[in-house]
């Protein structure tokens, strides 16, 4: 830069800074009304995220228009959870402001961190399937591709977790009682949401036969936009997520029977489908305000879409299809097939046929789970009572559909049976994953095997009928926000190894890899770990009481708690451990510290039995002198994305231990791999992928295969294998004698019998004694840092393929078919 340019950039930056300064005082003098004496914490969040927030207007608005103006295809990412965790840093990351905004925030006398730990996660998702949904829609915005996702706006987030006597409690989640600077409400884009009533059929002044949907509770949408902003690339995209509102005649005109205040509660009942999200993840409950949820969030955004089109095209929908693109997230939205076919034919009066081209011309659909008590079925008697019209239409897509697979298959009545959209018997039920794939034109899994075994299993008829519409996209997370963000020490020392390209293209990171082989490299690596291992020790400290040592190896298993995750698994290894240590057979063993947390769904009872499990084990070894100096467990409450910040960057073991073909992909494991830590894990979702990778070498592999799985259960004597491992055998003595349970005695049975059921589906102790041996592995390796750490490295190095960008930009070329907005 020359003398004169280079001074020009520093007023330039003066200027930012000065501006930030001073508009930082006035949101909290004029915006928030507050003195300015004495400011705390939440005031001085609240009028950094609006000044910041003001920078980002001007980016969104430009790419508003030019996406409204390009005649590009643009893309709809659907779904009922968007888990994005806090919004201040990542913005000020973004917009390239780190600089100006604390040294604006030092004249407060604080650091930008702190301010940042003021704000709430927003907990809009349960886990993997929501957290991805969030890191997709950064990608989308740093490849700067035409991306709208569609949500819905809960009151209540994800339940806050507390620990009480070793038991989850659950607390609401009120994350926006302080408002939220990050969102835009935008009544002028209100649409309005039909429930129950029935259906009319008649014929138009011009003889054609037509259906009216009427008698209906209408709700109100009401949208309110969150900006997704790209890094550092002009670009901000569009979060557009629905609040239910009564309509005004919801009160007046169905509800004035009654007295008026009657009629004012009355509105609670159309308010009430945005009230909360269902904390399930993994088995579906049939409630039919799930079901409202699901059509109002798909209803509200498909009007959105069409009317946006009518605008620029009018009732031309030739090109439709063509240029627009629903993306399913799982089949929550799975209504949006026979949605978009009642707003084309009833609405817009386009005929059956063409209505049904453009449908599968524009769905695609994404699973994210085999898991058969995961498969939404909704009761067809609740579907006609609460969607009537969508019920007809749904029939019709049957009726059709099943007579195209006959004319393939003819007399074959049995496979009929198995593909209908309507699950036969005393209680019918509609399949929404099988509207899914009939209604798309793209299915795909979202890791190899697990792409795989949705082909050969749960989908095999529809992958006969259809082998072009499956697909895989194994997940990605993104590494600005757990890499650069989560880990700034990480993010330094990598910029100046590598420079910063990785930032924006993880297949960079690789450059890394002949770093492994430097002996300073590797010690500066240890300090950074170091590091984030002393922030973790004071989170752990402050939220539990328990003190973890740097010195031990950090075990981490952080996710939902589930049976098929394993969670058992990992207690099962550590009373191994505290067994080994009051045996005295303590001889190479290093010292390590557990870690677990997760939420267990509320009415998910085995899975709160392992939270307490969890608690009384560590309870017992944490107070036990012997133990001291090798061994801690910790449960650690109330994890969330916010938390995961802390915990990533310092972990050192990654466990992702599930029984083979259960895990869909996981992400976590993504994460923990582009921080450093080496994962021991089974050959499920995507750590086949991070194996292949890393290299065998860099990974503690252990388990049955799928396939194993398969066999295994056809002959599993659970209790045989115990009896024949002494060492297994005092595991489960340990456990059913009480030694965790002294104050209520047998409250584990039932675990302890699941464990023995010789059709316990998880196969826990068919995977222990190879679990237990892995666990060895990583115990030695850790005992030669030089080893360790250069393993550690290399696992970085090879986590480029984890990058959302690099799903995302399959997903753009090989499915959406859509270009980056110039
Ligand atoms: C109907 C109740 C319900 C709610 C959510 C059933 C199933 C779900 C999700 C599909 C569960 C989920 O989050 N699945 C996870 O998706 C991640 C992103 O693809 C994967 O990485 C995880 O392996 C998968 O468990």
């Amino acid at each position: 830069m020359t003398a004169t340019l280079d001074s020009r950039f520093s007023d330039t930056c003066q200027k930012i800074l000065d501006v930030l300064e001073r508009e930082v005082e006035r949101h909290l003098a004029y915006t928030l009304g507050h003195d300015a004496t004495a400011v705390e914490g939440p005031y001085l969040y609240r009028a950094l995220a609006i000044a910041v927030r003001d920078r980002l207007v001007t980016e969104w608005r430009e790419t508003r228009a030019r996406m409204a103006a390009s005649e590009q295809k643009k893309v709809y990412y659907l779904s009922l959870e968007f888990l994005i965790g806090r919004s201040l840093s990542n913005a000020v990351a973004n917009l390239d402001l780190e600089e100006s905004v604390r040294k604006s925030l030092h004249q407060f006398g604080v650091e930008l961190e702190e301010i940042a730990e003021e704000e709430q996660d927003a907990g809009l998702g349960n886990g993997g399937l929501g957290r991805l949904a969030a890191c997709f829609l950064d990608s989308c915005a740093n490849l700067q591709l035409p991306v709208v996702g569609y949500g819905l706006r809960y009151e209540y987030g994800m339940f806050h977790q507390r620990i009480e006597n070793g038991r989850q409690v659950e607390n609401p989640d009120h994350w926006l009682r302080d408002g939220n600077p990050w969102e835009f409400e935008r009544t002028e884009s209100a649409r309005r949401v039909h429930f129950y009533g029935h259906t009319e059929h008649y014929r138009s002044e011009d003889g054609i036969a037509k259906v009216r949907w009427s008698g209906c509770h209408d709700v109100l949408a009401m949208p309110f936009d969150l900006p997704i902003p790209g890094y550092r690339n002009g670009t901000v995209n569009t979060l557009r997520l629905w609040k239910a509102l009564a309509t005004d005649e919801f009160d007046l005109d169905e509800f004035n029977a009654g007295s008026y205040t009657e009629a004012v509660a009355a509105k609670n009942m159309a308010e009430q489908i945005t009230m909360v999200l269902y904390p399930n993840d993994s088995s579906e409950n049939g409630k039919e305000l799930r079901l409202k949820q699901q059509y109002f969030l798909v209803s509200a955004s498909l009007q959105d879409v069409l009317a946006e089109w009518v605008k620029t095209h009018g009732e031309d929908f030739s090109e439709f299809g063509s240029s627009n693109c629903f993306q399913l997230n799982d089949t929550h939205p799975a209504c949006a097939v026979p949605e978009l076919m009642r707003l084309l034919i009833d609405e817009h009066d386009v005929e059956w046929e063409q209505a049904w081209s453009i449908v599968r011309k524009c769905m695609a659909y994404t699973n994210h789970t085999l898991l058969p008590e995961a498969l939404e079925r909704w009761s067809v008697r609740l579907f006609s009572n609460l969607l009537p019209r969508l019920l007809e239409i749904i029939y019709e897509i049957n009726a059709r559909f099943l007579a195209e697979v006959a004319e393939q298959f003819p007399g074959d009545a049995e496979v009929l049976r198995r593909v209908s959209l309507i699950e036969d018997g005393e209680h019918p039920h509609v399949r929404m994953a099988y509207l899914a794939i009939v209604g798309s034109f793209s299915v795909n899994g979202v890791a190899g095997l697990h792409t795989k075994l949705l082909k050969e299993g749960l989908f095999k008829d529809f992958h006969t009928l259809w082998p072009d519409k499956f697909n895989n996209k194994t997940n990605g997370v993104t590494q600005r926000r757990w890499l650069a963000h989560c880990n700034p020490k990480l993010r330094d020392l990598l910029i100046e190894s590598i420079g910063p390209e990785w930032q924006t293209d993880l297949s960079h990171i690789s450059k890394l890899a002949p770093f492994a082989a430097d002996a300073g490299f590797r010690d500066r690596w240890r300090v950074v770990k170091q590091h984030n291992k002393q922030r973790l020790i004071q989170t752990v400290k402050r939220e539990t009481g328990v003190e973890f040592s740097d010195s031990a190896l950090f075990d981490v298993q952080v996710k939902r708690i589930h049976e098929y995750k394993r969670q058992l698994l990992n207690v099962l290894h550590a009373i191994h451990l505290y067994d080994r240590i009051q045996r005295g057979e303590t001889a190479g063993m290093i010292s390590r510290c557990i870690l677990i947390g997760g939420k267990a769904a509320p009415g998910y009872h085995v899975a709160k039995l392992i939270v307490k499990l969890v608690n009384d084990v560590s309870q017992v070894i944490n107070n036990d002198p012997a133990a001291h100096d090798l061994l801690k467990v910790v449960f650690l409450p109330n994890y969330r994305v916010s938390a995961m910040e802390v915990i990533c960057p310092a972990a050192e073991l990654s466990e992702q231990i599930s029984t083979a073909g259960k895990e869909a992909s996981g992400t976590g494991n993504m994460k923990f791999m582009m921080n450093g830590a080496l994962t021991i894990g089974t050959l499920d979702g995507a750590n086949i992928e991070i194996r292949e990778h890393a290299g065998d070498e860099n990974f503690f592999l252990f388990g049955l295969d799928a396939a194993g799985v398969a066999t295994t259960r056809t002959n599993y004597r659970p209790n045989e294998i115990i009896a024949a491992d002494p060492e297994i055998e005092r595991i489960m003595q340990m456990l059913e004698g009480g030694v965790f349970s002294r104050s209520e005695p047998g409250i584990f049975s039932m675990l302890t019998t699941g464990l023995r059921n010789p059709h316990d589906p998880w196969l826990t102790i068919a995977d222990l004694r190879s679990f237990i041996d892995a666990q060895k592995r990583a115990n030695d390796a850790y005992r030669d840092p030089d080893h360790w750490n250069t393993m550690s490295i290399l696992n970085t190095a090879s986590s480029g393929w984890f990058a959302s960008d690099r799903t995302i930009g399959q997903y753009a070329e090989e499915i959406w078919n859509v270009k980056p907005l110039s």
